[in-house]
């Protein structure tokens, strides 16, 4: 696949079905975001942590500006989105790999994205043309995208209704879809194992994303929690904590990070994707190279 043979369908809810030819999806105005982006892990396992999750920039057209040309009807409110990929996984054959996102969520700077740190998309990440939902698991950005479909319901297919469906929230008798990047937090400094020098200050930091954001970090010292400085949410940025600690005893200590959402959602011990990171450091009382 070329750029001169791509093209985007974009159908179903639609008062202007349209297919998009790459130099007609570059006409419109070229939109850089900065933002997280997470894998939520294997579909089979949930709740286990993989902490699979980097930053970078990505750039291309905004999907609400396409759709807009395309003039949505009042009852659509979901977008299926397909990939070219298709074939057998876990005994589920697909045409082509199928995703959704409510149509609320494209105001948010969804973008049909062409490049990744201002170079041309890499095969293995879409080329010529993916789906970039900043704020929602990697899992729905769907890579070497061919079509989009407006519905008045979520998409059908395994990777819709049958996987990535977390259980039901309080109150609610509907499974929660994999999508919004729950908070969470993973220590960068120290190293898990690392050896410290007692009385000697050391840095703890790592990063904090949440969708819409990170209000607070605590860092949990030897199981006593204490709350670390956040940077200010930017866009989709994930943000920087940090604290400073000096320990005072030779031994193991366990350290931790919490992050508490915008929202007020705080991150789970355990049992959860999002379960809070922890680290072993070994504090000594002689120079650790003596
Ligand atoms: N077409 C297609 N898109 C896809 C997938 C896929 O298998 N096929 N995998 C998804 C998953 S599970 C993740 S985590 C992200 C990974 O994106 P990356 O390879 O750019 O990191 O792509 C998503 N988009
Ligand atoms: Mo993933």
């Amino acid at each position: 696949m070329d750029r001169g043979s791509w093209s985007l369908r974009i159908e179903g809810l639609v008062h202007h079905p349209t297919t998009l030819t790459f130099d007609e999806l570059l006409r419109y105005p070229r939109t850089e975001i900065t933002a997280v982006h997470q894998c939520s892990g294997s579909p089979f396992d949930p709740a286990v942590p993989t902490r699979r999750v980097g930053t970078a920039t990505w750039a291309g057209a905004r999907l609400a500006d396409v759709l807009a040309d395309c003039r949505p009807m009042p009852q659509a409110r979901y977008i299926w989105s397909y990939g070219a990929d298709g074939g057998t996984f876990a005994g589920a054959a697909v045409d082509s790999y199928c995703k959704d996102l409510p149509l609320s969520r494209v105001d948010a700077d969804v973008l049909l994205c062409y490049e990744v740190n201002g170079e041309d998309l890499p095969a293995e990440h879409g080329f010529p043309v993916r789906l970039l939902i900043p704020g929602f698991y990697g899992t729905n950005s769907v890579k070497w995208l061919t079509t989009i479909t407006l519905a008045d319901r979520r998409a059908p297919g395994p990777f819709t209704a049958q996987w990535y469906q977390d259980p039901p929230a309080a109150g609610s008798e509907d499974p929660h879809p994999v999508w919004s990047l729950a908070p969470e937090s993973l220590i960068v400094a120290p190293a898990a194992g690392q050896s410290l020098h007692r009385d000697a200050e050391v840095a703890i930091w790592g990063w904090a994303w949440a969708d819409g954001g990170v209000s607070q970090v605590d860092v949990g010292i030897g199981g006593s929690w204490h709350a670390a400085e956040v940077e200010g949410c930017r866009g989709w940025q994930w943000q920087r904590f940090s604290t400073a600690w000096t320990p005072s005893q030779p031994g193991t200590v366990e350290v931790a990070a919490r992050a508490t959402s915008s929202l007020g959602q705080v991150q789970p011990t355990s049992g959860h994707r999002n379960a809070v990171h922890s680290v072993l450091v070994d504090v000594r009382d002689e120079e650790p190279w003596t």
